[in-house]
């Protein structure tokens, strides 16, 4: 008797109109996910020579898999506006545009360092509904606090396929099975443990940290072992991967602000499709996501590509991390 497990077609089928945005997402998954494994023997591996609005060397990949993001979300003929890391203005479709559609902000390759590597890497998505009736500002539509998502996910290229998402009631995630081509329910209820025994952060950057993150991070590498300590480090390079791990196993992940010329001083990552989405799958995972000072998810942008220190992670351990940030300890 074959074991019929639920399929995130299944899973997502009371959701109406998102069920069709989520599908296209994950099918946009399938040919991303095709493309990397064969990457390498067809000439997509390396750069395009262009530099993105975020100042970074483009990875052929990056510009492909975009590309591939934008037919799938367009194809729903549900989403009116598209905000991603690839693109320096959003791309508004003005005849998608009706009261209850969305507005979809992606990172289509996350963890771009680790493709000429082999390394995992994923896509990151963050779907709002559009508020206005028909044409509203653009801005006014996509600039909001990343409370007001009604989805989030992300899909892990690694050695298994993984989508992970949240539409607010919880996290799962779901495998894809190669053998018939649909993902398929791997992970059910996710919850983050409420403390863990990992921090993930490029300790390359310390010398340009602020005190008191150097001291947290300290603290964690001091022997202790009533309080579990000292936490050993992972770091893959790839918010995807890093935050997975976490979320199962439990920790910290941290991309915080630093001391840079190059403008890193509000950190690395983007709020729109990096932080707030892996802010709302953390927080519906029973854990936390902070600049440190503030809760990520009631930030409100100012910048499509606007950049904001991320610690996220295990709800005791971000608070510890907060606690110090904050010269509490
Ligand atoms: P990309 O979306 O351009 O890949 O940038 C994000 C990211 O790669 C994260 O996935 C990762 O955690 C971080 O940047 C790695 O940055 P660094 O190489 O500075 O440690």
């Amino acid at each position: 008797m074959t074991d019929f497990r639920l399929t995130l077609a299944q899973h997502v089928r009371s959701l109406g109109d998102l069920a069709i945005v989520l599908d296209q997402l994950t099918l946009a998954g399938k040919v991303i996910a095709r493309e990397l494994a064969r990457a390498a023997l067809i000439g997509q591996l390396g750069t395009t020579g262009e530099t993105n609005v975020q100042g970074e060397t483009v990875k052929k990949l990056d510009v492909w898999a975009n590309d591939v993001m934008v037919s799938a979300l367009e194809a729903t003929g549900l989403v009116c506006t598209l905000v991603s890391e690839e693109m320096a203005e959003p791309l508004h479709l003005a005849q998608h545009c009706a009261r209850g559609r969305y507005i979809a902000c992606f990172d289509p390759v996350d963890g771009s360092s680790n493709l000429d590597v082999n390394g995992i890497v994923g896509t990151i998505f963050s779907i709002r509904r559009h508020q206005g009736d028909g044409n509203d500002h653009v801005a006014a539509d996509t600039l909001r606090p990343g409370t007001e998502q009604v989805a989030a996910g992300y899909i892990m290229y690694g050695p298994g396929t993984l989508l992970v998402y949240t539409n607010g009631a919880g996290v799962n995630g779901f495998t894809l099975d190669p053998t018939i081509g649909e993902f398929v329910r791997s992970h059910q209820g996710i919850r983050i443990p409420a403390r863990g025994r990992t921090y993930s952060v490029n300790e390359g950057n310390s010398p340009r940290w602020d005190p008191s993150l150097r001291r947290y991070i300290e603290h964690l590498r001091a022997t202790d072992v009533a309080s579990g300590r000292p936490y050993t480090a992972r770091y893959v390079g790839s918010l995807v991967a890093d935050l997975h791990r976490t979320l199962l196993e439990g920790g910290i992940y941290l991309y915080p602000a630093d001391a840079r010329a190059d403008g890193k001083a509000t950190g690395k990552l983007r709020l729109l499709y990096e932080a707030a989405p892996m802010g709302f799958i953390t927080e519906q995972a029973g854990g936390k996501a902070s600049t440190g000072l503030e809760r990520v998810l009631e930030i409100q942008p100012t910048a499509y590509h606007q950049r904001v220190p991320l610690l996220i992670g295990s709800p005791e351990d971000v608070t510890l991390a907060e606690e110090f940030i904050s010269g509490g300890r």
